[in-house]
C-alpha cells in the first residue's frame, strides 16, 4: 500500500470526496503510464480516485473543467436506457461543494469516477471480437463528440500529437543528452531521423486544409477502453485527460499501435512484433460503424499513414525519455523506455513492410 506518507495523502483525498456508505479498503490499480489511480472500495459504491499528475498536466482544473463539459456533452447524446453508470465516466463531487478537483495541502490535485463495475481493460487482445469493441467504442465517442464546440475546450497538453514538434524535442533531448546514454541509441536515433520528413505529412496536410481539426481523444490505447467482463462488450471510454482539438487520425494510429502489435508495448523480443493485419482490419470495421459516416474518405485514405505515424512517434517520445532520465513515463526497471522504443519502431517497421496490404485493406472501406 506504500509508504506511510502516501497512505496519509491518499487517506485524506478518500476523506474529500462525497464517497457512498463505509469506507472498506483502496488499492493501486491499473497500468496506466501517467496519473496514480486506487481503487477504493466503500460500502455502496466503488471508486477510481485518481493523483493528476500536474507535471504532466500543468492545468489540473481547466483538465477537469474538459471532463465534465465532454461527458455531460455525451450524457445528452446517449440514447434512452442507457446506463450511466458503465458507459460514461461519472466525475464524483467533493463533500463540500459540487467542484470536482481536490487541492491537497501537499500540492496535489485529485479526483474521482465512480467504479464501473464488472469491466475489463486489456493491454493485448485475445481475440478479434474484442479489438472490433474496442474499436466500436472509439468510433462511437467520435460520433457523440462530433457536434461539441471544440472552443470550450483548453489544451491540456500543447503540441502533444505535433509529430514534427516531438521529432524537435528528440533532436533536443540528443543535443543535450545528460545523461550519457546517446551512445547506447545510435541504430534508434537513426531510424527516427531517416523518417524526419513523414512527421510533416499530417501538420501539412492541415496547411494546406486536407484534413480538419475535431475533438479528439487522444489516447486511444486498448486499456483506455473498458469492456464487459463477461460478454467483451465495448462499455466506456476512459482516460479522458487528453480530450482536445486534433485530427482523428490520430485516434485511429494510436489504436493500432497498441492493439494490432502482436506483443505487447514493452515486449522484449523484437521477432515477436509485427502488425496483424486481420486485427487493422477488425478496427476498421468496428471503428466506422461506431462513428456513423463521421469519418471522411480523405481520412480514411490516410488510416496506414495514421498507424505509422502514431507508432513512430509514440517511439520518439519513448526515446526522447529515456535520453532525459524517464522522467516523463512511469518506468519499472532501468531500459523500460528503451525497450518499448525499439518495440515501436520494429512496429513501423512491419509496418512499411506490409505497406501494401494496409493499403488494400484500407481502400476496401471507402464510403
Ligand atoms: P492513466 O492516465 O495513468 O493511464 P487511466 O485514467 O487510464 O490513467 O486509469 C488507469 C487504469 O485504471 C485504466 O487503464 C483502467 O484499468 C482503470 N480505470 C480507470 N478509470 C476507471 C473506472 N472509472 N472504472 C474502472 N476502472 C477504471
Ligand atoms: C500514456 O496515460 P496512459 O498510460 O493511458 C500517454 C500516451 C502514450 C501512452 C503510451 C498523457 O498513456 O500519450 O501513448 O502512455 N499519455 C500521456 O503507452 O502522455
Ligand atoms: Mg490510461
Amino acid at each position: 500500500m506504500g509508504t506511510i506518507k502516501e497512505e496519509t495523502r491518499v487517506q485524506n483525498a478518500i476523506d474529500a470526496f462525497n464517497f457512498q456508505g463505509e469506507q472498506l479498503a483502496w488499492i493501486p490499480y491499473g497500468n496506466g503510464h501517467i496519473n496514480d489511480t486506487y481503487k477504493v472500495d466503500f460500502s455502496e459504491k466503488n471508486y477510481i480516485l485518481q493523483r493528476i499528475n500536474h507535471h504532466t498536466f500543468k492545468d489540473p482544473e481547466s483538465l477537469v473543467k474538459n471532463i465534465e463539459y465532454v461527458t455531460k456533452h455525451i450524457k445528452e447524446k446517449m440514447p434512452e436506457g442507457s446506463n450511466f453508470d458503465r458507459e460514461v465516466l461519472q466525475l464524483i463531487s467533493l463533500k463540500n461543494d459540487n467542484s470536482y478537483l481536490f487541492n491537497d495541502e501537499y500540492g496535489n490535485y485529485w479526483r474521482a469516477y465512480l467504479f464501473v463495475e464488472d469491466s475489463v481493460s486489456f493491454d493485448q487482445v485475445e481475440n478479434k471480437e474484442q479489438f472490433y469493441e474496442s474499436a466500436y467504442a472509439f468510433g462511437l465517442f467520435q460520433y457523440y463528440l462530433s457536434d461539441f464546440d471544440a472552443t470550450v475546450l483548453s489544451e491540456t497538453i500543447k503540441d502533444f500529437h505535433n509529430t514534427p514538434v516531438r521529432l524537435q524535442n528528440l533532436k533536443d533531448a540528443i543535443e543535450k543528452d545528460p545523461l550519457d546514454r546517446l551512445k547506447n541509441v545510435e541504430e534508434e536515433v537513426n531510424f527516427a531521423l531517416e523518417r524526419s520528413e513523414f512527421t510533416h505529412l499530417f501538420t501539412q496536410l492541415f496547411q494546406e486544409g486536407t484534413l480538419k481539426k475535431r475533438v479528439t481523444h487522444n489516447d486511444t490505447k486498448l486499456n483506455n477502453v473498458l469492456l464487459d467482463k463477461d460478454n467483451h462488450k465495448a462499455l466506456c471510454v476512459i482516460d479522458l485527460d487528453t480530450v482536445m482539438p486534433g485530427f482523428v487520425l490520430d485516434d485511429f494510429g494510436d489504436s493500432i499501435r497498441f492493439g494490432a502489435s502482436t506483443g505487447l508495448e514493452d515486449e522484449k523480443d523484437l521477432s515477436k512484433i509485427t502488425i496483424d493485419l486481420d486485427l487493422y482490419e477488425a478496427y476498421i470495421q468496428g471503428f466506422l460503424k461506431g462513428a456513423q459516416n463521421k469519418i471522411e474518405n480523405t481520412e480514411i485514405e490516410l488510416f496506414p499513414e495514421a498507424s505509422k505515424m502514431m507508432t513512430l512517434e509514440c517511439g520518439m517520445r519513448f526515446l526522447t525519455d529515456y535520453l532525459l532520465g524517464d522522467t516523463y513515463f512511469k518506468t519499472h526497471y532501468d531500459d523500460h523506455n528503451l525497450v518499448r522504443t525499439r518495440t515501436q519502431f520494429k512496429l513501423v517497421a512491419e509496418m512499411e513492410n506490409q505497406w501494401e496490404q494496409m493499403k488494400t485493406i484500407t481502400h476496401k472501406y471507402l464510403q
